[in-house]
């Protein structure tokens, strides 16, 4: 992101103002910040749903070529968005959201790497039903399926808005330790939570 700025409305308050930074290949960056700082603002540009009023925000190709952000380019990273994102179904449907062909056993892997190994123990196990909203599930098992989810993506830039907000912070520390070292993807990690920040290679505070 070069000298970025955004506002939501026309002549409001800049909620980024020429905001420079640079997410590096294989980082995994923690994102601080109180409620209303513009977190899930950057993270909305960095999806290119929302663009920069001014200023320049690309990603690059292996080859080093600058790409400006885009819908072309949103399939290129795995999102987790703050707050519940289940569907209703079974849990099995919903981790077929991440990947139509995934078998079993992918997804006995993504749920072992998201702290999610509960649902082995539930007597329906991924045949589980979730309501709407993850409902049937307390909101830290919901996050941890959703996190399953994403694994099960393509893509290789991983962006966590709040997504283990309602872990405890042992849980949290032991995912974010699974995510560094499996899966060699670009993280970007919004938090709360300061602990988290020793697992992570840098700190963005807004
Ligand atoms: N804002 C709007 N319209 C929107 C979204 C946000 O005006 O549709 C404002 C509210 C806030 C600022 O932009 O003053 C930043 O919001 P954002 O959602 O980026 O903040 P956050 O850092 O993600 O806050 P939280 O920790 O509560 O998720
Ligand atoms: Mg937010």
């Amino acid at each position: 992101l070069e000298n970025v700025s955004y506002a939501y409305e026309d002549g409001g308050t800049d909620v980024l103002a020429d905001f420079s930074y640079d997410f590096t290949p294989g980082s995994c960056t923690a994102i601080l910040g109180e409620t209303g700082a513009g977190k899930t603002t950057l993270v909305r540009m960095i999806l290119a749903l929302i663009h920069p009023r001014k200023g320049r925000a690309v990603v690059y190709n292996n080859d080093g070529e600058a790409h400006e952000l885009s819908a072309l380019t949103r399939c290129n990273f795995v999102y987790v968005p703050q707050g519940n994102t289940l569907l209703s179904g079974t849990i099995r449907e919903n981790l077929k959201l991440g990947r139509l062909s995934a078998t079993d056993g992918e997804m006995h892997e993504a749920l072992h790497k998201a702290c999610a190994d509960f649902v082995f123990d539930l007597p329906d196990g991924l045949g589980t039903f979730c309501s709407e909203d993850g409902g049937g599930l307390s909101e830290g098992q919901a996050q941890r399926i959703a996190i399953a989810r994403a694994l099960l993506r393509e893509g290789s830039i991983m962006l966590l808005d709040e997504a283990t907000s309602s872990l405890d912070p042992e849980t949290e520390q032991r995912l974010l330790r699974n995510l560094l070292e499996s899966s060699g993807k670009t993280i970007i990690f919004v938090t709360h939570r300061l602990a988290v920040v020793d697992y992570c290679d840098r700190v963005l505070k807004m």
